[in-house]
């Protein structure tokens, strides 16, 4: 299915779930379920997995996939009435054929389009039409960008409001050897501090305990840095102003039935975001969220590293 026409593959995955292969030329690749339009899987060219998909995941819906991409929307966390994160990760997507076009900037060989309109149930919850459009492409330098496109198709004359993320779960060799730059300084919410407002002190943030913070206002890059794996994932976004840094280490992971209890070492979520200014848009508006993820090798050691050369 791989042709011009069509540039991924449609596959059956665990639990016959459908998903979508998108490989690129050097062996590259990634893998996105219709079922939540959840990139599970993000791999290099030496076929190492650079997302971190939990080991006790269950792949049955209504249960979101734990770990990869989920995507957070009509609602982040619990800042609304709905079910935590929203709806659209337990939703079962579907492949859009004819999607309005993007700037070409975006255009890779190997990408996909969904689509997910509300159901007749979902009006009852969320009593708002819209499109969710996301476009997910594996660029011919190995980027994973994901594309959001929200419009509100309401015929009734009403604005509708929205928090939204993409919570990625990064895979890294030891969370205590990780370093984030871009974040220090800021503002951030603390989830473990009933969501009081606080500014980050010091250096670029490592992590010794659990962490569950909203940071505001944010820069379009931001950089988390592997020292054992020689790695730098390189986040850039758009239209996303937040960024939410959660890892539940040891304690709380044990509260989650579809973590692994070690798993908390191997992944970190840095997660671009719109919470703190939700958005609105009215009848016929569209909205749009950009993420772009790159994997580099870095080889400096702690101490050594300047951020402006990360981040530049
Ligand atoms: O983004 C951080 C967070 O909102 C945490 O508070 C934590 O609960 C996490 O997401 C996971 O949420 P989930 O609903 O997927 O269990």
């Amino acid at each position: 299915m791989a042709t011009e026409r069509h540039p991924f593959e449609l596959a059956k995955g665990t639990n016959g779930l459908d998903k979508i292969i998108l490989r690129e030329s050097r062996g590259r690749s990634a893998e996105i379920y219709l079922y939540g339009s959840h990139v599970t899987s993000w791999k290099n060219e030496n076929g190492e997995e650079l997302l971190h998909l939990s080991s006790k995941a269950i792949f049955k819906p209504p249960k979101p996939i734990r770990g990869g991409i989920p995507l957070c929307f009509p609602q982040f966390s619990n800042f609304g009435t709905l079910e935590s994160h929203g709806f659209a990760r337990n939703r079962i997507w579907e492949i859009d054929a004819s999607p309005p076009p993007l700037p070409s900037n975006s255009c890779s060989n190997a990408f996909v389009d969904l689509i997910l309109r509300p159901t007749e149930d979902d009006l009852k919850i969320w009593p708002h039409n819209f499109e969710l459009r996301l476009r997910v492409a594996l660029g011919t330098e190995g980027e994973l960008t994901l594309t959001s496109r929200i419009r509100n198709t309401n015929s009734d004359g009403k604005p509708f409001t929205f928090t939204f993320a993409y919570h990625t779960y990064f895979s890294v060799s030891d969370i205590s050897e990780v370093r984030v730059e871009g974040l220090e300084t800021l503002d951030y919410l603390d989830n473990l501090k009933n969501r009081e407002r606080f500014t980050e002190q010091g250096d670029a943030i490592t992590f010794e305990s659990e962490i569950d913070k909203i940071y505001l206002s944010t820069p379009t890059k931001i950089a988390i840095l592997d020292h054992e794996k020689k790695r730098t994932f390189v986040i850039r976004k758009d239209g996303l102003a937040d960024a939410v840094v959660w890892n539940p280490w040891d304690k709380k992971s044990k509260t989650i039935s579809d973590l692994g209890d070690e798993d908390y070492k191997h992944f970190l979520c840095v997660e671009a975001a719109a919470i703190e200014r939700p958005i609105t848009l009215k009848p016929g508006e569209e909205w749009k969220g950009r993420l772009e993820l790159s994997a580099v090798p870095s080889s400096y050691s702690s101490g050594q590293l300047d951020p402006k050369k990360v981040l530049e």
